[in-house]
């Protein structure tokens, strides 16, 4: 019986002390307490200094491309290109100064080129109302009537001449402008030095004539200046007559 009773009072002693270990290890899960030894939450404590400063952080993404700044000043000049392909073999014989020679003739020639085409534009521009040509002659009116006189110092101070044709074709241009202005014009010739011997302003014999039948005939002996008729064919003309007035340029 008193064995009974010391191993009950042992038993007792063991499960109390199982159970208290049990019970100090269930912690509340909120709370860094054991069920025991929890009481009621204290007053919030007082802020902590800054801590130190943490590392540098990694480099972020690439920024959007920024607006488009102002115009900058001009750059220094580009530097030479490169030698271009070596040319063709030329012939043989010439020594290398008439060889620069040549590419510089090669060069002019197409300087050449361009310039005639360009001058070919222009004098179609320019006798597309007033002016008709011939060869390297320009015919020009200005559709004003004059005197001979008159006639001569306007084509001079104009930096031409009284229009003086000197072979048919140039005849022709005389002709298509004084058609277009429905008038007869006076043409650079007189015999002011010698009746009858009829001369360019320059004092030259003229070289070729286009008389009309039974010209020139000097009528009343008054008649040194000359004129050209609507088909082309002239007749000597009292000077102080007033004519259109057609002025060449070479
Ligand atoms: C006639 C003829 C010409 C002369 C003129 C003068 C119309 O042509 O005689 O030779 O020059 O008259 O106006
Ligand atoms: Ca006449």
């Amino acid at each position: 019986m008193k064995d009974f009773h010391i191993t009950h009072i042992c038993a007792t002693i063991l499960s109390v002390a199982l159970v208290a270990q049990s019970l100090l290890f269930f912690k509340d899960k909120d709370k860094d307490c054991s069920l025991l030894s929890c009481g009621k939450d204290g007053k919030p404590g007082q802020d902590g200094d800054d801590g130190p400063m943490g590392e540098k952080g990694e480099k972020g993404d690439q920024g959007l491309i920024g607006e488009r700044g102002p115009e900058g000043p001009p750059g220094n000049p580009g530097k030479k290109g490169e030698l271009g392909e070596p040319g063709a073999k030329g012939e043989k014989g010439g020594s290398p100064a008439s060889e620069s020679l040549i590419s510089r003739v090669n060069a002019l020639e197409l300087q050449l080129e361009h310039l005639q085409s360009a001058v070919a534009v222009q004098l179609k521009a320019l006798t597309f109302s007033r002016g008709t040509f011939s060869g390297r002659k320009i015919y020009m009116t200005n559709g004003v009537f004059m005197n001979y006189k008159e006639g001569v110092q306007t084509c001079t101070k104009a930096g031409g001449q009284l229009a003086s044709p000197q072979n048919q074709a140039e005849n022709d241009a005389v002709l298509a402008l004084s058609l277009e202005n429905k008038k007869s014009p006076f043409l650079g010739i007189n015999d002011f030095h010698v009746e009858g011997t009829f001369r360019y302003p320059n004092g030259e014999v003229i070289s070729y004539t286009n008389w009309s039948p039974s010209e020139p005939n000097d009528q009343q002996g008054n008649e040194d200046c000359v004129e050209m008729y609507d088909d082309g064919k002239w007749n000597d003309k009292n000077c102080h007559e007033k004519q259109l007035i057609i002025c060449e340029f070479f």
